[in-house]
């Protein structure tokens, strides 16, 4: 420990911590901007100033260590005044459409300026100029709101590994954007949206869909069907004011019903029938001899990187769509044919926790026929605004329940949306179809958790599979560069783009530094899916009922002609 004194109080704080940590281990917060715990800390943006006894200059709190004897001030005039002409500055050259910002109420800026208590602005002159890039299908790019923090710069290029976004040009025309300020439509961006969700403003945000949504739910020849995706009801209730890690499972079902769409349906059941195809491919590539390790393949921000990144390994992806693209495929086919609906009435919706999704909905191979699986993909984000507009009192909805027939779901399905997720649930099944038991022991804990490579040995009817799990770009790329080297001996790998897989998606609700520095956001999101995992009876994909049914009338076999012609994919280099 030691000792310090702030404001004139003194303290003995650990001797590791910086001066705003320190600080607010004894209760006095000093605010922030660019500082984002263990992604940026850069002491760029200065609103953390504090004054220092012995130093002429004011002081970046976030970066500063504690010393004993330090005499600090957090609060005097100097160090206010300070901070409000750093603010007012930021605000003087930021395009302040508040009122009809998608950040509003949800803006890191906003809430440091009304807290420091600025009330008009004594700077005006040249603004810089923006670019405002909407092209891609998933992220939309304002220039003329970013404030220069830097979160997203560290996001992609030390989370991620990939560095898409910098700061390019020099002086009063500096901004942020992918190198020569090209499209992010051109760039190798994966679309993960891990800069928006570090965005402390409305820079970085998706391209929104909702309007798509809307119109097909007052066309009367649509037949508006939705899915939500496993993580989904692990974040939604933040937007709602419930706990971070609240599973909302029952409360999401009677949102979509309240919304109108004529069916609900669960992404997870489709999770279900993915490990259906994804364990047999497996059991096929094992005996086989085919290519090893294979590896999972419904991240579309991972299939990205990989295609961009390492094209020469592209056959050890598993060729299984994302149970998204299945569900959208078996809805205007399965569930078309047993409804007498034309496919091409049926409008598809999915709910993700992704902003990838967008993109993967447009991949022209992933159409069936010319039709194309899924219509609009909305994110966690948006489906909280369409509740909004529609003024639902979230808290007080009853819980209710998916439809059936494409809305049961296993707790091998709910779990896909952790990082490990997958892997677990492929595991329940491959283990029973090669000891030919039902095999009571279902929990793989040692691919659990978020450290950011898993591996285990799991051994299964007196042989060893060897698997790996990794989240984020960064470690899935040293996975990669072990097989590309030959140094791998694993079976199957899962791979999710997003650290802590889908649950810490970029279409979740975003949560404020002040949050995110002091809660592991991605593990309590995680346990809201495994406590639903283990409160359900059928915990298996191929115990339930629904998939036996998908299977006995209409696919036939996993791995089925007909299940490849709806259910399987193949990549570009
Ligand atoms: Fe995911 Fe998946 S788990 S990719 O994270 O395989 O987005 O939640 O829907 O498709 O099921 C996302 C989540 C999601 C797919 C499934
Ligand atoms: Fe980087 Fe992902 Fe953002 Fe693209 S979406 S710029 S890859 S963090």
């Amino acid at each position: 420990n030691v000792t310090i004194t702030i404001n004139g109080n003194q303290y003995a704080v650990p001797s590791d911590l910086t001066v705003l940590e320190a600080a607010r281990t004894v209760g006095i917060d000093i605010p922030t901007l660019c500082f984002l715990k263990d992604i940026n800390e850069v002491g760029a943006c200065r609103v953390c100033v504090v004054e220092v006894e012995g130093a002429r200059a004011l002081q970046a709190s976030c970066v500063l260590p504690v010393r004993e004897g330090m005499v600090v001030k957090t609060n005097n005039q100097r160090v206010r005044n300070a901070r409000k002409t750093t603010v007012e500055l930021i605000l003087a050259n930021h395009n302040r459409e508040c009122t009809t910002c998608v950040r509003s109420k949800n803006c890191e800026l906003q809430s440091v300026s009304e807290e420091l208590g600025i009330r008009d602005i004594r700077y005006t002159g040249a603004k810089r100029e923006g670019k405002y890039d909407n092209f891609s299908h998933s992220i939309v790019r304002d220039s003329s709101k970013c404030i220069l923090c830097g979160r997203c710069v560290s996001a992609c290029k030390n989370v991620q590994g990939i560095g898409i976004l910098d700061f390019v040009n020099r002086g009063f025309e500096t901004t942020v954007g992918p190198a020569f300020e090209v499209s992010m439509k051109d760039a190798p961006c994966i679309y993960c949206g891990q800069c928006m969700v570090v965005c402390p403003v409305g820079a970085l945000t998706e391209k929104p869909a909702i309007d798509k949504v809307w119109d097909a739910l007052e066309d009367p020849k649509k037949h508006v069907i939705v899915q939500s995706a496993p993580a989904v009801r692990a974040a939604l209730g933040e937007e709602f004011g419930y706990p971070i890690g609240t599973n909302v499972t029952g409360k999401l079902a009677s949102a979509l019903r309240n919304l109108g769409f004529d069916k609900i349906f669960d992404t997870n059941w489709a999770a279900d029938v993915t490990i259906m195809e994804e364990g047999t491919e497996l059991l096929g590539r094992l005996q086989n001899g085919g290519k090893l390790p294979m590896i999972t393949s419904c991240s579309p921000g991972w299939v990205r990187f990989i295609e961009f990144n390492y094209p020469d390994l592209l056959d050890h992806l598993s060729s299984c769509k994302s149970p998204q693209n299945m569900f959208g495929a078996l809805a205007k086919s399965y569930y078309a044919e047993k409804n007498n609906i034309d496919p091409k009435d049926i409008f598809v919706v999915s709910v993700m926790p992704c902003t990838s999704k967008k993109s993967e909905i447009e991949r022209p191979e992933l159409a069936v026929e010319g039709v194309r699986d899924v219509d609009v993909s909305i994110t966690t984000r948006e489906l909280a605004r369409m509740i909004k507009e529609a003024r639902m009192e979230f808290d007080k909805l009853e819980d209710g329940t998916f439809d059936p027939f494409m809305g049961d779901y296993s707790g091998a399905g709910v779990i896909f949306g952790a990082t490990g997720g997958v892997m677990e649930a492929a595991i329940r099944t491959v283990a029973d179809v090669l000891t030919g038991e039902d095999l009571e022991n279902v929990d793989y804990t040692a691919v659990r958790g978020v450290e950011g490579i898993k591996e285990a040995t799991v051994n299964i009817a007196g042989k060893d599979i060897k698997v790996a799990v990794a989240h984020n770009t960064k470690n899935a790329a040293i996975i990669l560069d072990k097989i590309r080297a030959g140094e791998a001996d694993y079976h199957f790998v899962e791979i999710m783009a997003c650290p802590g897989g889908c649950v810490n998606g970029g279409g979740q609700p975003i949560q404020p530094a002040s949050v995110r520095n002091v809660i592991d956001i991605r593990a309590e999101r995680a346990k809201a899916l495994y406590s639903e995992d283990a409160a359900l009876t059928v915990r298996k994909s191929h115990k339930n009922p629904e998939i036996k049914r998908l299977y006995d009338e209409y696919l036939g076999e996993p791995n089925s002609h007909k299940a490849h012609d709806l259910l399987h994919t193949h990549y570009y280099a």
